[in-house]
């Protein structure tokens, strides 16, 4: 049996309040187990519902657990979405307060910015007719579940770990760059901690745009011009510590990155 409304509004609260105050809660299927996936994605949208109630705007999408690395890692093996708003997006060569989250971890990324409207069904070709750039991005998570340990139904329900949104300042046309194998590397304080490819998200970028415009389509939504989509990381993602400067070089993007203080 589904959750009732009351149920799914009292979890929205649940992880909009710990995400909002940065501390970590026991998975909702615990108490909950009957929940559904349809039921995480209503608890999603009613915790972004209440993101939006205090001003904050939808600026795109994201898409999580596309490449075998972040599966295997979180021990989730289907493709999930979530919603990333302005208070999300990180200046470029800014700073993160390590502080405010619970256990922030952070990823290898590829970032579009959609120049038409985008709805399902569709393919990645015609996903790919809609983009205007591209470009280099790190993505921080950071689960709100004790542990950084989910369920898919859970990790849902948490907006898909959304925390912040890092893109390199500059953007390229999807025309000048093949994005089938990019070679992608992420350092941590100039020490190379993870090696990539943009061919491990979801074996194309595109195929993960495609992918979230289809699974919105069941929703009847889609997605605007002037949306941001993370197409997902590309390698597992690395442990979060004060002091340290985080960098992805991706090759012909360029690179991004930020500093964590305390
Ligand atoms: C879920 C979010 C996954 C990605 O790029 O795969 C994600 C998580 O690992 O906490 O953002
Ligand atoms: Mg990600």
């Amino acid at each position: 049996m589904p959750l009732s409304p009351e149920d799914k509004a009292r979890c929205a609260e649940i992880v909009d309040n710990a995400a909002h105050q940065g501390h970590s809660i026991p998975m909702l299927t615990r108490d909950l187990p009957e929940m559904t996936i349809e039921d995480a994605y209503d608890i999603q949208r009613a915790s972004m519902k209440r993101r939006f109630d205090r001003g904050e705007r939808l600026v795109g999408m994201k898409m999580g657990l596309t490449s075998l690395a972040k599966m295997k890692q979180m021990g989730v093996h289907s493709p999930i979405y979530g919603h990333l708003t302005s208070t999300m997006l990180m200046e470029e060569g800014g700073e993160l307060s390590h502080g405010l989250y619970c256990h922030p971890r952070v990823e290898p990324e590829i970032c579009f910015l959609l120049g038409e409207d985008l709805e399902g069904p569709t393919t990645p070709a015609q996903a790919m007719a809609a983009v205007e750039g591209v470009c280099a991005a790190l993505e921080v998570i950071d689960s709100r579940y004790e542990n950084f340990k989910f369920t898919l139904i859970d990790v849902v329900a948490d907006n898909a770990s959304s925390t912040k949104v890092v893109l390199a300042s500059k953007m390229f046309s999807p025309d000048e760059v093949d994005l089938s194998n990019l070679g992608m590397v992420m350092e941590i304080n100039g020490e190379v901690v993870k090696t990539g490819s943009s061919a491990a998200i979801f074996e194309h970028p595109a195929r993960s745009l495609a992918k979230l415009v289809n699974m919105l389509a069941e929703r009847g939504e889609g997605l605007k011009a002037g949306q941001i989509v993370m197409a997902g990381g590309a390698t597992a993602a690395v442990a979060l510590q004060p002091g340290q400067h985080v960098r992805v070089q991706v090759e012909v993007l360029g690179s991004a990155e930020f500093h964590v203080i305390e």
